[in-house]
């Protein structure tokens, strides 16, 4: 059957029953609604999210999860982002960088987009204009995008994730000045996903901000405003325009309820290494009275200082969380189970889900799955209890499943998460998952050391194929996967960016590890979660200088008494141990980095300094 094209009447009465003004975004619609072949274009806000939700309930792409909570399956080959299809583009050759997969743009722009033409026959687009920051953000003229996608329920996530609706693109002071996310799903179960003939490709041009994603319906894939934008595009605008920086960052705020005094936290962490649980953080029950913890952003934040004082303010960018469901439960993230409460809007994606109930279930949600496991189907759609004896240990949840709810939906959010102008930063945290060597928390003063610091950040890897046991992968201030121009040159933006904050306004550094174990029986030396809150409140009373903490070759780390330890229990063997430096692990540590340092080209001096100061110390040190 011919499948019909969206007519050039009926395209521009609904751009303008949407109020779409901006004539840059009315001629882009127009192009790509030609060459996909859509057959009806529609522009969505946030005020059309409850008729999206019902379309998408009527139609089957959505089940209702309880009331105004929903589930979504993905198709099953399409569950996760995908690096090694990920690219970013430009015209320069001299973009190319160690982790950006670059790739000419005169080379990928007509590949994606001859694979997206007529892709989209007999589907409706929906045109859906963002912005990746508060409103009247000093940012925002970087923030504007406009998203077109072929998929209902992307647009729904999207609307989640982002500040969705006409008004963010009508009135730009520069009406072309808007990142172009063109989004088309493709034939998913003939793409040929992680084979060598895969069609798939994620592309960021990014010296045209412009973004052109095929052949995924999922997360990081298809949510194009996220991480392509709020990461990939943005970053390499604040590097171009040597305004700020784009970091894969939680964002939190520690306040003292006797003073008033807020600080503020940013940092990054690789993936599978705590960074939402920590940034959804409630202070634990002995502390409570005296300090609360609020939540600002769990993935991105934008990074810049401001000149009328010298400081770093950070805006999260986002709208939403997008969070790993996985593990979710009381004791690591209540605050998670309260943003998708009834009520929410929640989008639970690729989790277990009951069709007589219309529960949903994850590993680790409970410690057993449901005992009665009549109406349950694993994220594949299979009822459990059809599954074969071979089947019968895997997991009920996708380990990548998601919930997708609006920051205002977490119950311990900032008061003042709008703010335009961001907040001031008092620290900025790196994180790995590491079993041993690295101390709770090391605080680090120098700026170059701070930036070096963040450059050898790594996960342990935890399967052979990333690597071997024990050893780091690493991941640069939890960036590698998002990466849009050389890794020389983003050290030197850092030190620029940080750099230029007035000397008091400048942020401390550190480097925190909640997850030390005891060599011989495996068992956490520190208890982690809420607990993580007194590494924190050291550190912001090592800034303001009440105490001193003990110099070691890596940073200062706290002395045992420093740390408030009401409430928590922890053996003083254990408590030593998270405190000390591991002179051996960590020279083996130094030659492991100078490898992972000399792959980048142009690697500003001051790193290469810092690296060597480092290693002396540590050299020096006994054992
Ligand atoms: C990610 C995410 O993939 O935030 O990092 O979804
Ligand atoms: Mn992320």
């Amino acid at each position: 059957m011919m499948k019909t094209r969206a007519n050039s009447a009926d395209l521009e009465a609904a751009l303008d029953r949407a109020g779409l003004e901006n004539p840059a975004v009315r001629e882009y619609v127009r192009h790509w609604a030609d060459h996909t072949g859509v057959s009806r274009v529609e522009v969505v806000g946030a005020a059309d999210d409850a008729r999206l939700v019902r379309e998408s309930l009527a139609a089957g792409e959505i089940l209702p999860a309880g009331d105004g909570r929903y589930y979504a399956r993905s198709y099953v080959k399409d569950t996760a982002r995908s690096e090694e299809r990920t690219i970013v583009a430009t015209a320069r050759p001299r973009d190319k960088g160690l982790y950006n997969n670059w790739r000419p743009s005169s080379e990928m722009r007509p590949l994606v987009t001859g694979l997206m033409r007529d892709a989209s026959a007999g589907k409706t687009m929906y045109v859906v204009p963002y912005l990746m920051a508060p409103p009247g953000s000093p940012l925002a003229p970087y923030a504007a995008g406009v998203e077109l996608t072929d998929h209902r329920t992307v647009a729904l996530h999207m609307i989640r994730m982002a500040r969705c609706g006409v008004e963010y693109v009508n009135d730009l002071a520069e009406p072309g000045r808007f990142v172009r996310g063109v989004h088309v799903t493709g034939d998913l179960p003939n793409l040929g996903q992680g084979t060598p003939d895969d069609q798939r490709y994620f592309v960021t041009i990014a010296d045209e901000r412009a973004i052109l994603h095929y052949g995924s319906s999922y997360g990081g894939n298809a949510l194009l405003g996220k991480i392509a934008h709020g990461l990939r595009q943005a970053s390499y605008d604040g590097w171009v325009s040597e305004e700020f920086l784009a970091e894969q960052f939680m964002l939190i705020g520690i306040t003292d309820k006797q003073t008033g005094r807020t600080w503020h936290i940013c940092g990054g962490f690789p993936s599978a290494s705590g960074k939402t649980n920590l940034a959804m953080m409630l202070a634990p029950d002995s502390l409570g009275e005296e300090y609360h913890v609020s939540f600002y952003g769990d993935d991105i934040a934008w990074l810049q200082v401001d000149p009328a004082d010298g400081r770093i303010y950070a805006i999260n960018p986002e709208f939403g969380v997008f969070g790993v469901a996985k593990d979710t439960n009381e004791v690591t993230n209540p605050t998670a189970l309260g943003s998708v409460a009834p009520g929410t809007g929640v989008l639970f994606t690729n989790v277990a889900y009951n069709d007589l109930t219309q529960e949903v279930w994850w590993e680790g949600r409970t410690p057993q799955p449901p005992a009665d496991v009549t109406g349950w189907r694993d994220w594949t759609g299979q009822l459990i209890s059809e599954r074969s004896a071979d089947n019968a240990a895997q997991p009920w949840a996708h380990p990548n499943s998601r919930f997708t709810t609006t920051l205002a939906n977490v119950p311990n959010i900032a008061a003042d998460f709008e703010n335009p102008r961001g907040v001031p930063i008092d620290a900025i945290i790196f994180g790995g998952r590491t079993r041993d060597r690295e101390p709770l928390i090391r605080a680090i003063t120098d700026l170059a050391e701070g930036v070096y610091d963040g450059l050898t950040l790594g996960a342990e890897a935890t399967f052979a194929a990333e690597g071997v046991e024990g050893q780091l992968r690493y991941d640069p201030m939890s960036m590698r996967p998002f990466m849009s121009y050389p890794e020389g040159a983003y050290a030197a933006h850092w030190l620029r960016i940080i750099g230029s904050a007035s000397d008091a306004g400048r942020p401390i550094f550190a480097h925190v590890n909640w997850f030390q174990r005891d060599p011989d029986d495996g068992h956490f030396l520190w208890p982690g979660y809420r607990d993580n809150l007194r590494a924190l409140l050291w550190l912001m009373r090592l800034k303001e200088g009440s105490v001193q903490g003990v110099q070691t070759p890596v940073g200062i780390v706290p002395a045992v008494s420093e740390l408030d330890l009401e409430g928590m229990s922890a053996s003083p063997a254990d408590l030593a141990k998270v405190l000390s430096i591991d002179a051996p692990r960590w020279r083996a540590e130094m030659t492991r980095r100078e490898r992972h340092l000399a792959q980048f080209e142009g690697l500003p001096e001051e790193i290469w300094a810092a690296h060597r100061r480092v290693a002396a110390a540590i050299n020096a040190l006994d054992g």
